[in-house]
């Protein structure tokens, strides 16, 4: 058999995940035999998982920030929903998230036997007082999304973390998309804006770095306590971890690509993934279609199923929200050139 290349990026508009800055591929090379699971072996990836934590605190405005590389955003949302479940006191606890969050909390749910309360979006952000009256005395979390994963949109943080404290619940913000974008923007998303217990931001994302590097950050190392089980036989003795073994290379790459990139190019990036969706949303404006976004570098056009259809047999990757319109997320590799073409191809049809 032949052996099998990678698909290239040059029609993908459907994912978060993106070209690995080059500094970060050639250090995820170095680091494929490591595993950050056991410090007391790798003690090189270790501290550079330390490092990866910080500079995740720099970029989120967390002084002594606690957390690890996960392996993507659904292990970080689920050790958000586990700590939120492990700190409280409840009988039957729940967790409040709206309805735009990532299916990854139902995995969370499920697994951890919390019931989610899903609440409806008002102009796809969460609705302030439908959270408010879904909570009650068994609520032990709420979940805010900074960057929806099919519209882009972030959640009223702020507001949502006050209610949260009043409730004595934890607020986990998942800015698993967001996270490298909006330290740019005027939004309030991060630790020093609001009263964020935890969060979900994913260097495999917008952060550029090699797949799998996923982040998880809480505001007090006693979060992470509620996570920890004893490891008898390992130099380390315990670990808040969810997996075992984990990828170095991640790790690595990570830390490489944001000492490379942070902050002047992340902002860069930012900066020219913003103009490309407005650039695209003018385009779909003009041809009369209705456009959702961008507040972050992702939009949603009324473009029909047939016309979707079209696209696709002619290689362009691109998904659907769930209520049918057509996404497109301008991640990094996304380029003004690759979107003058898919215009071109939609107006062929
Ligand atoms: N939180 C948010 C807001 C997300 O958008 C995602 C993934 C996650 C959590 C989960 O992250 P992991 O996939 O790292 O566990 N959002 C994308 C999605 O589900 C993931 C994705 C990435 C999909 C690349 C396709 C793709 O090619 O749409």
């Amino acid at each position: 058999m032949q052996r099998a290349v990678p698909q290239d990026f040059d029609r993908v508009l459907s994912s978060m995940c993106t070209e690995p800055h080059p500094a970060a591929r050639e250090t995820a090379q170095q680091f494929l035999a490591t595993n950050p699971g056991d410090p007391g072996t790798y003690q090189t990836v270790a501290r550079l998982e330390e490092r990866a934590v910080e500079l995740l605190g720099e970029i989120t405005a967390l002084d002594d920030p606690a957390g690890y590389i996960t392996s993507g955003g659904t292990e970080a949302n689920i050790q958000a929903v586990r700590i939120a479940r492990n700190y409280a006191d409840a009988d039957e606890p729940n967790v409040v998230v709206p309805e735009s969050a990532h299916f990854s909390f139902r995995k969370a749910a499920e697994m951890l036997d919390v019931e989610l309360r899903d609440v409806p979006t008002t102009d796809y952000r969460a609705d302030v007082d439908a959270v408010a009256d879904a909570l009650d005395d068994q609520t032990v979390g709420i979940v805010a999304v900074a960057g929806t994963t099919e519209y882009g949109h972030v959640d009223p943080i702020p507001a949502l973390a006050d209610l949260a404290a009043d409730a004595g619940a934890l607020l986990h913000v998942d800015a698993a998309f967001g996270g490298f974008f909006l330290p740019f923007t005027d939004i309030e998303w991060n630790f020093a804006h609001a009263g964020v217990d935890t969060m979900t931001i994913d260097p495999h994302k917008a952060g550029q770095a090699a797949v799998p590097a996923g982040g998880f950050l809480a505001r007090s190392t006693d979060y992470l306590d509620e996570l920890t089980i004893d490891t008898p036989y390992l130099e380390s003795e315990s670990q808040f971890t969810l997996t075992g073994t984990r990828s170095g290379a991640g790790v690595a790459s990570a830390v490489e690509a944001m000492e490379t990139l942070w902050p002047e190019g992340y902002r860069e990036q930012y900066q020219a993934s913003m103009d490309n969706a407005h650039w695209l949303a003018e385009r779909f404006q003009e041809r009369g279609y209705s456009v959702v976004g961008p507040e972050l570098p992702l939009l949603a056009a009324d473009v029909s199923l047939e016309l979707v259809e079209q696209l696709r047999d002619r290689g362009w990757r691109v998904t659907k929200t769930g209520s049918g319109e057509m996404r497109v997320v301008c991640m990094p590799h996304v380029t003004r050139s690759m979107l003058q073409t898919f215009v071109a191809d939609l107006d062929w049809f």
